[in-house]
């Protein structure tokens, strides 16, 4: 596919993910974002996605993306981290957005702390991976490439 054509996808990363390989490695493992962020775009090129990845600790950053994904992209990839738990504000945006949205998660939260067991971002998402490391990263992009295929095959029907 033409890179032109290619659908676009935001990848959000909420707070301290910019500490990933420097902190918690028995949670979160060794890889930074940045060896993400490189994984993602190899996998992205693989199925003909274009990606847009991004990390914020401002939960006004994230709700400001998530409005421009509304208008300028084809699906999100979600991981809020603590903003999972609290952020109402995140929610809306994501419900106004209507785009397809995958939930991610590193760790497992339902293995953690009670707080942890709610997530506002569940209620506007298609679909939510956890558990699985980094490769969670990648196979979200597998499902946000379906579920983008799948809605534009619906509105050429
Ligand atoms: O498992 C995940 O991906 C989380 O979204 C990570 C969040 C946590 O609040 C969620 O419950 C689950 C925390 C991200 C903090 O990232 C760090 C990375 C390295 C060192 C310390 C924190």
């Amino acid at each position: 596919m033409d890179s032109s054509d290619a659908p676009l996808v935001q990848i959000i990363n909420g707070p301290n993910l910019n500490l990933l390989g420097v902190r918690e490695p028995e949670i979160y493992g060794t890889e930074t974002l940045g060896d993400i962020e490189t994984a993602c775009a190899e996998r992205a090129e693989q199925l003909g996605l274009d990606i847009d990845f991004r990390q914020s600790n401002l939960e006004g950053d994230i709700v400001d993306w998530i409005q421009e994904a509304r208008l300028s992209h084809d699906g999100i990839i979600l991981n809020a981290a603590a903003y999972t738990h609290t952020s109402v504000a995140i929610l809306d945006a994501l419900k106004v957005a209507e785009l397809p949205v995958i939930e991610l998660h590193m760790s497992n939260p339902h293995r953690r702390e009670a707080f942890r067991h709610t997530s506002y971002v569940s209620l506007a998402a298609d679909g939510m991976i956890c558990g699985l490391g980094s490769h969670g990263y990648l196979l979200a992009l597998d499902a946000i490439a379906r579920l983008i295929e799948l809605r534009r095959q619906g509105s050429e029907s």
